[in-house]
């Protein structure tokens, strides 16, 4: 019988299963523009709940504010360095001119009109989707042809499209990558592709179908399997996993509700600003978006401030699996892994 790609509950199931094909069953060992890494072809996996986005594996140590400021910056359609290069430095090295990404700038492509026209590759697709039952043609494609021009293209798109499709009231999201590496780009990839399916759904009013993931080149570079075998043998040793649910979107989320909570984090980001708890609670955003607005909070004193330890309050805010993560990837915020621990 002909099978769909294996589904996993959480990412965190197909994100350890696929890097230990990698590392202990790799079809080829490459060297692609200098960089050694263990290789798998074309592989597939699903997650019937999209917003199981995160995994609880305390060696990988998730970092939430990346993941949520990524997702931001593509909903946004931006493609600056001033943005994205603050919550990772590493994307720096990836900019043709020190001032924007490239073909990495997903968000760019799939949020400002294509050349000729006026009106987003985003919201053209919705229309079709609103108008079309059924209809296979909702396909978003970032990868372009004129990124083949360049030979020494520093930045060129991994992730080939997104193709949506609404059946019985859902909408389903397939993803499609030239290239996936499954330790590091996997997990933002993966959260931030269903974060836009997440967004698309509340734009059209529909529930929350599945998530496809497809990858050409699914690899673990060499330089990181010391680091991949410690996820591997957290993930084989503990019977019990951490089990957190991630909150719904608002349905009222929308274009403007990214640019408020974008302007706030500039001025975070720019240390222009700093809250307290009950500072981001009296901004007038539902308790999803402020809880994002506390990940950047922790992640401002973490970057400016000279203090030991991120505040308490902010701290006790986060919800539990936020707390978790920031607990294990900031020793400043360990005292909030401890209470959730409890
Ligand atoms: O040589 P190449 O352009 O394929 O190198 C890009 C590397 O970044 C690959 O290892 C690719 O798998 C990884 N990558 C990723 O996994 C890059 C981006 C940014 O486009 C991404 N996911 N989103």
């Amino acid at each position: 019988m002909m099978l769909t790609a294996p589904t996993y509950l959480s990412v965190e199931g197909a994100y350890v299963d696929l890097l230990r094909l990698a590392c202990e069953s790799p079809e080829h060992r490459i060297e692609a523009r200098g960089n050694a890494a263990r290789e798998v072809i074309g592989v597939a996996f699903q997650l019937p709940n999209p917003r199981q986005r995160l995994p609880y594996i305390a060696a990988r140590k998730a970092n939430p504010v990346f993941h949520f400021a990524e997702a931001l910056w593509y909903l946004a359609g931006r493609r600056d360095l001033a943005m994205i290069g603050y919550y990772t430095p590493s994307m720096r090295s990836s900019s043709p001119d020190g001032v924007n990404l490239g073909g990495s700038a997903y968000g760019h492509a799939l949020f400002n009109p294509a050349a000729g026209d006026t009106v987003s590759p985003f919201d053209r697709v919705l229309e079709l989707l609103r108008t079309e039952a059924d209809s296979k043609r909702g396909y978003l494609p970032v990868f372009s042809a004129t990124e083949l021009t360049s030979a020494d293209n520093p930045d060129m798109a991994c992730l080939a499209g997104l193709h949506l499709l609404v059946r019985e009231g859902h909408l389903h999201m397939v993803c499609n990558m030239r290239a996936n590496d499954l330790d590091c780009g996997l997990l933002s990839d993966v959260f931030s592709f269903t974060m836009i399916q997440e967004y698309a759904a509340v734009q059209l009013g529909l529930r929350l179908g599945h998530y496809t993931h497809t990858i050409g080149s699914a690899h673990v570079n060499e330089c990181n399997v010391e680091r991949v075998k410690r996820v591997l043998n957290e993930a084989e040793l503990r019977r019990t996993r951490p089990q957190f649910p991630f909150p719904v979107m608002p349905q009222a989320t929308g274009p403007d509700t990214i640019r408020r909570v974008l302007e706030h984090e500039e001025l975070l980001r720019t240390n222009t600003a700093r809250y307290s708890a009950d500072e981001i609670r009296r901004l007038g955003f539902e308790v999803y978006w402020q809880q994002v607005l506390l990940l950047f909070e922790v992640y401002r004193q973490i970057q400016h401030d000279e203090a030991d330890t991120v505040s308490r309050d902010v701290l006790d805010a986060l919800l539990p699996n936020l707390r978790w993560l920031v607990g294990r990837k900031w020793a400043s915020c360990a005292a909030a892994a401890e209470v959730s621990a409890r």
